[in-house]
């Protein structure tokens, strides 16, 4: 059966900086002779409403561009400044402006007129994340019969925080026009079903499985997974080696703490870098001799809450420089911008702790990058947040409240005097984790649900 792909944004071969999750989608596509839709990334004065094909290795992109509005109402609007913020907890920050659902509502439309024509009966169509949930409806009002699934990389909130959205019960409905409906984890998952049962669904907890305005919709949790061999061999790569050479002139004899984020509020920049101050007031030996390096690389720079938390990152990080540095240490190191896939995996090894400490993360793989690059003879140590979806697969991390300074500054310390024989029993066990559930495990898990959909019909 081939495998469609319908996702925001689409990553052609062209682009040469397609990271794991896109890798790992071409595979599913190659593997069955595949299509992948989605926004081009160009916004238009005029679109002309018929997609852009490219063909590459036995795959079919297909990419459309859309207008200044439907940029606004449907990107910047309701998807990433209502769904975004609301979905991670911030409900403070998400707007409910009810324009902005008619336009998120529309491109979804435009993308299954492009989308219908092209799909044959026995496809099997996979629809991703937050930008595309009302997507599965549109192709079914278009007489689409195939099998339907999606997945939902940022988190499923708890009902009460659900709730507080305007048309939760529209968004709801949608979700439940798909065959199979992934998630990030249980609590994802259990959180979508609860919120199912209140709207009238019929909820089997046991199996995920939901009766429904007619239909029948299995949920579950595929954790996803990256290539732990990709970025094992990239912190091994002489030219991340050169580079990283290069890129680490200058920090000495310094232990490095690394931190590598988009920009986001969810990432909880500002309590991690008052953590890492923390170490520095609570465990006064570590000054001189550890460096925080934090990457952090801009996005969704049109939506004014970035451009807030990015000062608020800067101000924090001069503060930390202002009161702790020395003329020949510094102790944060904080950078704006993205870094190619082998200068992080050289840098991941090189530092002795990984801090990956969102307020909330539908997964995280940075998580999983930082310990499928370390040095198995003298492996880092991950100190890890309690609300990003990777801490469910990963408790041999050093699991912390994010919020809890002082805690996530304990770890630190705990993480930079951690023995070598803990450091290698912990990483081994979280290694061997990753590659159980890796990134092909992730896609086979869901397109193999997906094709027991066609095979039960
Ligand atoms: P993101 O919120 O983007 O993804 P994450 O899972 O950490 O978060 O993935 C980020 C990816 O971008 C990683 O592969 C990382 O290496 C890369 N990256 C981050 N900062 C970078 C930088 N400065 N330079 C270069 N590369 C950088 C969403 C959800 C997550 C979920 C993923 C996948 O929010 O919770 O894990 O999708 O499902």
């Amino acid at each position: 059966m081939r495998l469609v792909v319908a996702s925001n944004r689409v990553a052609t071969p062209a682009q040469q900086s397609s990271g794991g999750l896109a890798v790992g989608l071409r595979g599913a596509m190659q593997e069955n002779g595949g299509l992948w839709f989605g926004w081009s990334g160009d916004v238009k004065a005029r679109p002309s409403g018929r997609p852009r094909i490219v063909s590459a290795d036995g795959v079919t992109y297909a990419t459309i561009d859309l207008s200044p509005e439907e940029h606004d109402l449907y990107y910047n609007g309701y998807a990433n400044r209502t769904l975004w913020p609301l979905f991670h907890y911030r409900v403070d920050l998400a707007a409910f402006d009810r324009a902005e659902y008619p336009g998120y509502q529309r491109v979804n439309a435009k993308f299954a007129r492009v989308m219908a024509p092209s799909l044959k009966k026995d496809d099997l169509v996979w629809v991703h994340d937050y930008h595309l949930i009302p997507l599965g409806e549109e192709l079914r009002s278009a007489g689409c019969r195939m099998p339907l699934g999606f997945f939902l990389h940022i988190p499923f909130p708890a009902p009460e925080v659900y709730k507080a959205l305007y048309n939760y019960k529209r968004l709801a409905r949608h979700l439940l026009c798909y065959d199979v409906v992934g998630f990030q984890t249980r609590t994802d998952v259990d959180a979508f079903l609860a919120i199912a049962a209140q709207i009238g669904g019929d909820v089997d907890s046991a199996t995920g499985t939901v009766q429904a305005f007619g239909r029948t919709v299995r949920c579950a949790a595929f954790p996803i997974g990256i290539d732990v061999d990709e970025f094992s061999r990239l912190a091994e790569s002489p030219s991340a080696k050169a580079q990283l050479k290069r890129q680490l002139n200058g920090l000495g004899e310094s232990n490095l703490i690394i931190g590598v984020d988009r920009l986001d509020y969810s990432k909880g920049l500002p309590d991690r870098l008052a953590a890492f101050e923390r170490l520095l007031a609570d465990y006064p030996a570590n000054r001189r001799r550890v460096t925080l390096l934090q990457i952090a690389a801009p996005t969704r720079v049109d939506v004014p809450e970035y451009v807030d938390i990015r000062h608020e990152l800067e101000t924090a990080a001069g503060h930390i420089n202002g009161r702790f540095a020395e003329f020949d240490w510094e102790p944060v190191r904080y950078i704006n911008r993205a870094y190619k896939r082998s200068s992080l995996a050289g840098l991941y090894r090189a530092a002795r702790v990984g801090l990956v400490t969102p307020h909330r993360d539908g997964m995280n793989l940075v998580a999983k990058e930082y310990v499928a690059a370390q040095d198995e003879r003298d492996p880092g140590v991950l100190v890890l947040s309690q609300f990003a979806g990777a801490a469910a697969q990963m408790d041999d991390a050093l699991i912390v409240n994010p919020y809890d300074i002082q805690d996530v500054a304990a770890a630190l310390q705990r993480a930079l005097v951690m023995p070598l024989a803990e450091r290698q029993g912990r990483w081994r066990r979280l290694v061997d984790g990753l590659r159980a559930e890796d990134i092909v495990w992730w896609r086979r898990s869901f397109v193999e649900a997906l094709a027991g959909v066609a095979r039960r019909r």
